[in-house]
């Protein structure tokens, strides 16, 4: 119950790695809010796991995430916990990558990020309360994972807000950390090109087997605990020793 009464928030919670994080967030007692532009699966996800409310938001768009936070702050103040999970996780050949791709990817990726720490962390210093943010990388930015270019550009620029927020936002007392998992048998994985990839990547594992997304959560949960209180700007390596850094 390391989380109890903590008031935590989690962008595409409806599946997958972020749905695993909300679930491990409720568990360790923190009020949990899930927020996924599949807003049917966001209620059913929170429905099942206990969490406190769900939400449905595009996080790319600036209206939405302004509504989004308007209701937090109307019930909850501010949050405790920023989990920025959402993302679009492509399959696409550098041949057919255009720019209305590009936009998608840095739009959701890169920029939805940036409207949710923007957002979060004015609430949470207009309210004096101290924070955690954690933004989810990926290991694709140490290794030039092919076939999503946008996705590990935007993923590393993700890494760079990352470690500039944690500059500014230190003096409040807010932390700013990454984790970059490495490949994970996500719902969203299992249905695309990306599954084919876990024999190749378990090879180049240090531990074999493959990826879940409850290693992440175990990982994102420490970090959002008092346990990580030393500790911001950094970038969580949790790939069963992929890659070392
Ligand atoms: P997933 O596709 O299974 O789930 C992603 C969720 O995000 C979905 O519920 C989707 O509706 C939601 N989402 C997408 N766009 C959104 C938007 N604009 N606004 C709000 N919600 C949105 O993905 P996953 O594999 O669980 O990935 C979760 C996170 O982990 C992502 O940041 C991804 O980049 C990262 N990651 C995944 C892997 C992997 O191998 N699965 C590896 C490294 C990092
Ligand atoms: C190693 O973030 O980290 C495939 C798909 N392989 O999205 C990822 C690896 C994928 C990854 C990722």
């Amino acid at each position: 119950m390391r989380l109890k009464d903590r008031v935590a928030l989690v962008t595409g919670a409806a599946q997958g790695i972020g749905r695993a994080i909300a679930a491990r967030l409720v568990a360790d007692g923190a009020q949990v809010i899930l927020a996924d532009v599949n807003a049917a699966g966001a209620e059913a996800a929170a429905g099942e796991m206990g969490a406190a409310a769900a939400f449905g938001t595009d996080i790319a768009d600036p209206q939405a995430v302004a509504a989004l936070f308007e209701a937090v702050g109307a019930r909850w103040g501010a949050l405790d916990v920023l989990v920025n999970n959402a993302a679009i996780v492509p399959f696409i050949p550098w041949d057919e990558v255009d720019l209305a791709h590009w936009n998608r990817i840095i739009g959701v990726n890169l920029t939805g990020t940036f409207l949710m720490c923007r957002a979060a962390t004015d609430q949470m210093r207009a309210r004096g309360r101290a924070g955690r943010v954690i933004n989810i990388a990926s290991n694709t930015v140490f290794a030039g994972t092919p076939n999503m270019a946008a996705y590990v550009a935007a993923k590393a620029g993700v890494v760079g807000l990352t470690r500039a927020l944690a500059t500014e936002l230190g003096p409040h007392g807010i932390t700013v950390n990454a984790v970059s998992p490495g490949l994970i048998e996500s719902d969203g994985v299992k249905a695309s090109p990306h599954a084919q990839a876990f024999e190749f990547v378990e090879m180049l594992q240090a531990i074999k087997g493959r990826g879940q997304p409850e290693h992440v959560a175990d990982v994102v949960a420490f970090l959002a605990s008092d346990d990580a209180r030393w500790m911001t700007g950094q970038l969580v390596n949790v790939d069963a020793g992929m890659i070392r850094h």
